[in-house]
């Protein structure tokens, strides 16, 4: 009996404390969508299931190695003990109602993180080897980044044209794999304004860890003007019209541009062959291309490359570059990434 309330007192006490050191839990990125709220919920709560169970199993057998300890001189056999039936359907009762209760509030998490708004942004994610890209089928228009107006509750529509990836937003806590030939659906309610990424949650080859793409939660007013400046409506508010962006400027532009659009998973700066040429010097040099011609890649050879890839392909590489840049680049943003791709020698 003594035995028995150390062994409660033990485990109570670890268990105490260790909740108290994982609350909050320091390991969780910011929260910044609805659906956040009720996975957080149910994580923290197989989180102290699981700590409960795990003080419980190391807490009992600490105290059992140190109070059982055999005695100096002591030889003999420990005491024989036969089954115990009561106890062992026990443990078999308990754990499985458990589990079919954490099922249950399983189901009703799942339920509220699916539920469907009836003002829902549509917002169509494909995913490739390596990059994403997004279209808003309301709105007509297509980007390289995901863009979401705060407080309105988006339904993504996730395509995969290559093999299965994954789309995953940690501050959104939602994940859902992309699959070839299917259409997949995720449901996210951004809450907090703020700057994120999309990662590739599914290894998919060797630009896997090079698949972001830039997510903007944006307040709603913002993300309008955004729409009208994609669709080329936006007019500048009286007085609002500053200088125009200088050369430096659209160097960096089309930088950012190149790593958010996932040109740089394909496409060294040092001269490595990767999926793709290299970047290294490619403005100006004589490029051999697969149909035994050869061209000087001037400014329209590189738009074509980047607009239109698989109209002239270079000499040693296969026509894997995705062809939509098109589609998602504005064109100020394809003039940008050629601004830069000069720069690089
Ligand atoms: C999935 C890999 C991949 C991605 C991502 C990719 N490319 Fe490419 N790119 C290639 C391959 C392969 C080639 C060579 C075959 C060809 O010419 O189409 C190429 C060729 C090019 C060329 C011609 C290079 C030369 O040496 O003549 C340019 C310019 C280029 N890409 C720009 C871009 C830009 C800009 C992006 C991002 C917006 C991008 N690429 C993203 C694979 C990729
Ligand atoms: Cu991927």
């Amino acid at each position: 009996m003594k035995h028995f309330i150390n062994v409660i007192l033990l485990v109570l006490a670890l268990t105490a404390l260790l909740l108290f050191l994982t609350d909050p839990p320091a390991w969780m990125p910011l929260a910044a969508s609805a659906e956040a709220g009720p996975v957080d919920w149910l994580f923290g709560l197989h989180m102290d299931v699981i700590i409960f169970l795990y003080v419980l199993v190391n807490g009992v057998l600490l105290y059992a190695v140190v109070a059982f300890r055999r005695k100096p001189g002591d030889t003999g056999d420990g005491a024989y003990f036969h089954s115990n039936t009561r106890l062992e359907i026990l443990w078999t009762v308990l754990p499985l109602a458990v589990v079919l209760y954490f099922s249950y509030l399983g189901l009703g998490v799942l339920r509220q993180t699916t539920a469907a708004a009836a003002d829902e942004l549509e917002v169509i994610v494909t995913a490739r080897q390596w990059s994403w890209s997004f279209e808003y089928p309301d709105y007509g228009i297509a980007a390289g980044e995901l863009n979401l107006p705060a407080g309105r509750k988006a339904h993504l529509v996730l395509r995969a044209e290559d093999v299965i990836h994954s789309f995953w937003v940690p501050e959104f806590r939602l994940k859902q794999d992309t699959v070839p030939g299917q259409e997949k659906y995720l449901r996210i309610t951004p809450t907090e304004v703020g700057a994120y990424k999309v990662r590739c949650a599914e290894l998919c080859g060797t630009g896997h860890a090079a698949m972001l793409a830039p997510v903007n939660v944006l307040p709603p007013a913002e993300f309008d003007i955004w729409v009208q400046k994609r669709l080329g409506t936006y007019v500048e508010p009286e007085g609002g019209a500053g200088e125009g962006p200088g050369e430096e400027d659209i160097v960096a532009l089309g930088q950012q541009l190149a790593q958010a659009n996932g040109c740089i998973a394909c496409h060294s700066l040092d001269g490595s062959k990767l999926v793709g040429p290299s970047w290294k010097g490619v403005f100006g040099r004589t490029e051999a291309l697969e149909d035994g011609s050869s061209i000087t890649a001037d400014e329209a050879y590189l738009r074509t490359a980047i607009i239109d890839p698989g109209s002239q392909i270079v000499a040693g590489f296969a026509n894997l570059m995705p062809a939509n840049y098109g589609d998602t680049l504005l064109p100020s943003e394809i003039d940008a990434i050629i601004a830069y791709l000069k720069t690089l020698e």
